[in-house]
């Protein structure tokens, strides 16, 4: 039987099992042995992780501060959004299908550069067929955020454009699993779960770890952690990256259309350029980049010129980000704006700087 089978047949067995807590267990080590043989699918395919499609058309280069992916369906208005973004010509059609390759565009705001991938549309089973889907998908892999464009008459269609994109190991709108494992050569499992737990106990755990052939090491479960959660962590190559929905064509409805809509969205029409801002606005803000401005003692401040850096950035990773030399040559940073306690406060190398900050470094030499 090949792999292929194999996961049909345990994806099978899956379904017709009775979720209950009796069967919990069971049912994660079957979940464990499927990660495990899709993870294995992929690697034979070559096509896991890194930048993902190898086929001509879908090696864009990144560039700018950050990357933000257009996936949707066909014909829901993706080019004609990167047009209203980005003033990039991709083609517009009233067919499916209009797009068939990766068109990027630039996006500038706030100072920030920002790129945006026009793909084409996916369909239902895009992550396991082998045809354009996956490459489309693929794509997704290496951006910043994910930008699911959805047709104001089909806007629940969320949940299965988010499937389609954790079946080949995205993780949106999350971090990280914390948990900690440490193999060990031999002692048998330590397990610690540091918070109350509604999924997994030391049983779950030590069977899914035996899936993976570990039989002895040091684990921390650091939050209410899933099944799913730990598996992520055992298989390793997972990518955590943020999403945003927008509903298109807006101009087709009236506004009280939206009111059964319960998840976050931004409704608009990219054809009536309806709302592009506030969409450039919530973007920005997913990226979570911000506007560092720095000062010398001869030319003042340049308020043209930001640096951009994501939230959390150090001063040090700062200096890093201008120059080699002025890290090297760091000694101390003066603050101005919202991160300094007054103005002219003299700072460390791990200072976080915050939006709208103005730093002046203060070299050894
Ligand atoms: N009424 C209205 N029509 C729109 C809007 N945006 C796009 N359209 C129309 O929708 C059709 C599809 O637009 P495209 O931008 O080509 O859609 P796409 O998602 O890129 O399609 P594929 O490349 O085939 O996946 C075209 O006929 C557009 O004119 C909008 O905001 N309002
Ligand atoms: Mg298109």
């Amino acid at each position: 039987m090949g792999l292929v089978d194999k996961i049909a047949e345990l994806e099978e067995q899956m379904a017709k099992t009775q979720k209950n807590k009796a069967t919990e267990a069971h049912l994660g080590l079957l979940k464990a042995k499927i990660a495990r043989l899709k993870k294995e699918t992929d690697e034979s395919r070559g096509s896991s992780g890194g930048s993902g499609g190898k086929s001509a058309g879908f090696d864009v280069k990144k560039a700018g501060n950050s990357t933000v992916v257009l996936i949707g369906l066909p014909s829901v208005g993706k080019s004609s959004l990167l047009n209203a973004l980005t003033g990039t010509g991709s083609k517009i059609g009233a067919y499916a299908f209009t797009t068939l390759t990766c068109i990027p565009g630039m996006l500038h705001y706030n100072g920030a550069q920002i790129q945006i991938l026009d793909l084409p549309g996916i369909i239902p089973g895009a992550s396991t067929g082998r045809g354009r889907g996956r490459e489309v998908i693929a794509v997704a892999r290496s951006a910043d955020l994910v930008l699911f464009v959805l047709d104001v008459f089909d806007p629940n269609y969320l949940p299965k454009l988010r499937e389609t994109l954790e079946y080949i190991g995205i993780r949106l709108d999350s971090g990280p699993p914390k948990i900690n494992i440490h193999v060990l050569p031999k002692g048998g499992l330590n397990i610690v779960f540091e918070k109350k737990q509604d999924q997994l106990n030391e049983k779950i755990v030590a069977s899914i770890l035996g899936e993976y052939g570990i039989f002895s090491a040091n684990v921390t479960i650091r939050e209410n952690a899933t099944i799913d959660q730990l598996i992520d962590k055992l298989i390793g190559n997972r990518i955590y990256i943020p999403s945003l929905a927008v509903i298109n064509k807006c101009d087709l409805v009236k506004e009280d259309f939206f009111k059964g809509i319960e998840f976050e969205h931004v409704e608009i029409s990219a054809e009536k350029k309806l709302n592009i801002d506030k969409l450039k606005e919530a973007i920005y803000k997913k990226l979570k980049l911000m506007r560092i401005y720095t000062r010398s003692r001869f030319e003042g401040v340049d308020k043209d010129e930001p640096l951009i850096v994501r939230e959390g950035t150090t001063v040090e990773q700062a200096c890093s980000k201008i120059s080699r030399e002025l890290k090297e040559l760091f000694k101390s940073a003066k603050i101005w704006g919202p991160s300094a306690k007054h103005p002219g406060q003299r700072v460390g190398a791990s200072h976080i700087l915050k939006e709208g900050d103005t730093f002046m470094v203060e070299k050894i030499r």
